[in-house]
């Protein structure tokens, strides 16, 4: 296959970066990793990824080693530029887009013409127009396109990344893109890059609209998330079970309502509708009430567990999980962490964590400390299970008969068996 752009460089080499500039090179194309972090860029450079994601590692190591793949920590010329930098959420809730301009300015010097530019970050919509603007105002020499423009030196499009963490290789290939151009003719060109590794339908569009596309989706998952989240909170008012509620109400051919849960963590859901409440904070009413709904939500747990805390003397509450969901070691973000974090703060028992997918906490909490599940559950008064890894569907229920439970995923109880009158048991995705 003719490569439609024969080198690439990536700017950002994390979560979304790194996997991109290995599939990348994977594909042949000559890839320039720029990172501004020094030791990202070592490790890479030595054939390791500096981030945990199945089989990334060997993927970087491959493309280094084939010599298709070098990381530096200042932009190169290349046929193509893919921005992949971090948006973070200031405290006051409003998106901070500097990385993005940081990027800007650090490709401008090295743009040429015929270049294509594709900003992947989830950004608040109108970025990529201004991504435009910045690299105009320092490259007067060089023609950059409007919504009307035919042709200009430099093709701008936004591509918004909408991998999976934990699957993130297979999704990058496999899922859909929206390719978002500034003109019609820079979609056409992003598209071609995009071609090169992706299996699934590039579906062209404007460069607002892909932004809105990116940011809508996250909150779909937050309002309708929040939505099982209400849903617990009513059922514990009124003594019903909430999981099994949604479970029956599953059946509905048209209902599939997602799972409760202590909360809403990580680094997209629960950021990303925060920046359409941003641009548009009179009429994103119900985004914005969602995000309050799972914001909320460890504080309905920790005021369930101080309820049960208050029957013993000298509690000991055992909290099952720390990472920010299932099967996977981050703890950034973690709706469960902030649990654990606030019961140790008001010192409500002796807390016993167990996260098997990390070897320590990352910083030492008083009150608390990492041990295994099987010593936990022997030995406390209170269980909470926080996080539903794999590992803790095993637990003998047993076990918990003299325990008071609080199960804020319906881990346990979903095994309790429904009749369903012919046997058969569906399972719609998550
Ligand atoms: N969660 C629930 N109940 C559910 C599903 C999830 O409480 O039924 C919680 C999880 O426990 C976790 C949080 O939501 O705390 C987010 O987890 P997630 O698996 O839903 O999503 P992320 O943040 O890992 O990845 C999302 C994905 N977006 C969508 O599914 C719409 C991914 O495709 C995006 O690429 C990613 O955000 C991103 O980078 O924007």
């Amino acid at each position: 296959m003719k490569l439609p752009f024969p080198s690439v460089a990536v700017i950002g080499l994390g979560y979304v970066g790194l996997p991109t500039a290995a599939t990348l090179a994977a594909r042949g194309v000559e890839v320039i990793g720029v990172d501004v972090n020094p030791r990202a860029v070592d490790a890479i450079n030595q054939g390791h990824a500096h981030i945990v994601e199945p089989e990334l590692d060997m993927m970087v190591r491959s493309a280094v080693k084939t010599g298709r793949l070098r990381a530096v920590t200042k932009p190169e010329p290349a046929d193509a530029f893919i921005i992949a930098v971090p948006t973070p959420l200031k405290p006051d809730h409003t998106p901070d887009i500097t990385y993005i301009q940081a990027a800007a300015q650090a490709i401008a010097p090295v743009l040429a013409k015929g270049n294509l530019v594709i900003l992947e970050s989830t950004s608040p919509v109108g970025t990529t127009e201004s991504l435009r603007d910045w690299l105009k105002a320092k490259r007067p020499d060089l023609t950059f396109p409007t919504d009307k423009t035919a042709q200009a030196d430099i093709a701008i499009a936004y591509c918004p990344e909408r991998v999976l963490p934990g699957q993130m290789l297979r999704e990058l290939v496999e899922n859909d893109r929206i390719i978002g151009g500034i003109s019609a003719r820079c979609s056409e060109r992003a598209r071609a890059l995009y071609r090169v590794f992706v299996q699934g339908d590039a579906l062209i569009t404007n460069a607002r609209t892909a932004e809105m596309v990116k940011l809508c989706e996250n909150a779909f998952r937050d309002v309708n998330i929040a939505f099982a989240n209400e849903l617990s909170i009513v059922g514990d008012k009124l003594g019903v079970d909430a999981n099994e509620v949604i479970r029956l109400a599953n059946h509905h051919p048209r209902v599939n309502i997602l799972q409760p849960g202590p909360g809403v963590g990580g680094h997209c859901i629960a950021v990303d509708p925060w920046f359409l409440v941003h641009t548009a904070p009179d009429e994103a009413r119900l985004i914005r009430t969602a995000r309050e709904v799972n914001d909320s939500k460890p504080v309905h747990v920790i005021d369930r567990i101080d309820a049960l805390a208050d029957r013993f003397k000298k509690p000991v509450i055992a909290c099952l999980g720390l990472a920010f969901k299932a099967n996977i070691d981050d703890l950034r973000n973690s709706p469960a962490m902030e649990i654990v974090e606030h019961l140790a703060r008001k010192k409500a028992g002796e807390i016993l964590a167990v996260e098997p997918h990390v070897e320590a906490l990352p910083k030492p909490i008083a009150g608390v400390s990492l041990v295994d599940a099987d010593e936990a559950i022997q030995r406390a008064d209170i269980v909470v299970l926080l996080v539903d890894h794999d590992a803790f569907r095993e637990i003998d229920r047993d076990r918990l008969l003299d325990k008071a439970v609080v199960d804020t995923r319906g881990l346990w109880r979903w095994r309790r068996r429904i009749d369903t009158g012919n046997g058969a048991r569906k399972s719609k995705r998550r």
